[in-house]
């Protein structure tokens, strides 16, 4: 029998786990979280929401490792105090936002279809605000044609960062253009399941592009910059005839070593049809009309 509340649990887990300083900024989000009235998202669809456990512990974030558990648990001591967001480049008003500032936009839950390019999808309660918001507010120039996004570099806390042969290039960084940064469906996510973002899943803040590929939603943000040219991205980097800038979730379009016909929901044994544009086709098609789809991949 469980005889300990849920919240003294949460409580001492949270002592136990984390690092003073992970705790702060997720009490801060946290405490912002409780307050909320959220605007609860109807979930038209009906999507089967995945399995939190699952959602949490199934990861890719590869600063801390490659192996999805190992991550996890190298996460549990990630330092999200004082972070800011310094938001530069082609914009009238460049400012840098601390959590507080950034907990000020309007958050709201947002259940979304997740589909990563290794073939496992997911649907996820996001607690986030529209990343338009943000973009209004700091006024981008009419240079601005493209949006850089940047995680955090730092080699006390991420150890691939500091392993001698690092697998991919750090910082991480993923771009947008600035028409598919303004979609209503784009989202700054501080929380998931009506609780601040874990730090495996990219503490405190983090990108939703719920009609691209997973690894476009970069984590643990510390920059957003408004630039001219396209920005090479990591994975990009990584492998230029795999990952594409677009990497819009696209059936008919296999990744080289394997299909993306089909997927496996996180927790399910069977696969199912992968949707065009992951479900949003109605929603985003028309940002990439008269574009051909299998060069712009
Ligand atoms: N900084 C950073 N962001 C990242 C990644 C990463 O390794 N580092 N992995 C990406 C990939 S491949 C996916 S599928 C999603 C996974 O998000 P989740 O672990 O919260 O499910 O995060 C993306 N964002
Ligand atoms: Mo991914």
């Amino acid at each position: 029998m469980n005889i300990t509340p849920e919240y003294l649990y949460q409580k001492r887990r949270k002592f136990l786990k984390l690092g003073i300083g992970a705790f702060v900024s997720s009490t801060l989000i946290g405490s912002k979280l409780s307050a909320l009235n959220f605007i609860k998202d109807k979930n038209l669809d009906n999507l089967k929401i995945s399995d939190e456990e699952l959602a949490t512990n199934y990861v890719n974030f590869y600063e801390f490792s490659t192996d999805k558990r190992k991550a996890v648990s190298l996460a549990q001591n990630f330092n999200t105090q004082n972070w800011k967001v310094e938001i530069s480049g082609e914009i009238e008003k460049p400012i840098t936002l601390n959590m507080e500032d950034i907990l000020k936009f309007p958050l709201e839950e947002r259940i979304y279809r997740f589909r990563c390019v290794e073939t496992w999808s997911m649907v996820v309660p996001w607690v986030g605000f529209e990343l338009r918001h943000l973009i209004e507010m700091v006024k981008p120039t009419n240079k601005a044609k493209f949006v850089k996004f940047t995680t955090l570099l730092d080699k006390n806390q991420f150890p691939d960062q500091a392993a001698l042969f690092p697998t991919i290039d750090y910082p991480y960084v993923e771009g947008l253009r600035i028409d598919e940064a303004m979609h209503p469906l784009t989202l700054l996510a501080v929380g998931m399941y009506k609780k601040p973002l874990k730090p495996q899943n990219g503490a405190p803040i983090r990108l939703v592009v719920p009609w691209k590929y997973g690894f476009k939603s970069i984590k643990s943000i510390v920059k957003i910059e408004f630039v001219k040219d396209q920005p090479r991205t990591t994975w990009q980097n990584y492998a230029p005839s795999e990952y594409g800038f677009y990497a819009n979730v696209n059936p008919n379009v296999s990744h080289p070593r394997w299909s993306q016909a089909n997927e496996r929901a996180l927790g399910d044994f069977f696969t199912k049809p992968t949707l065009m544009f992951n479900g949003y086709e109605k929603e985003v098609a028309k940002l990439y009309e008269g574009m051909d789809l299998r060069i712009n991949f």
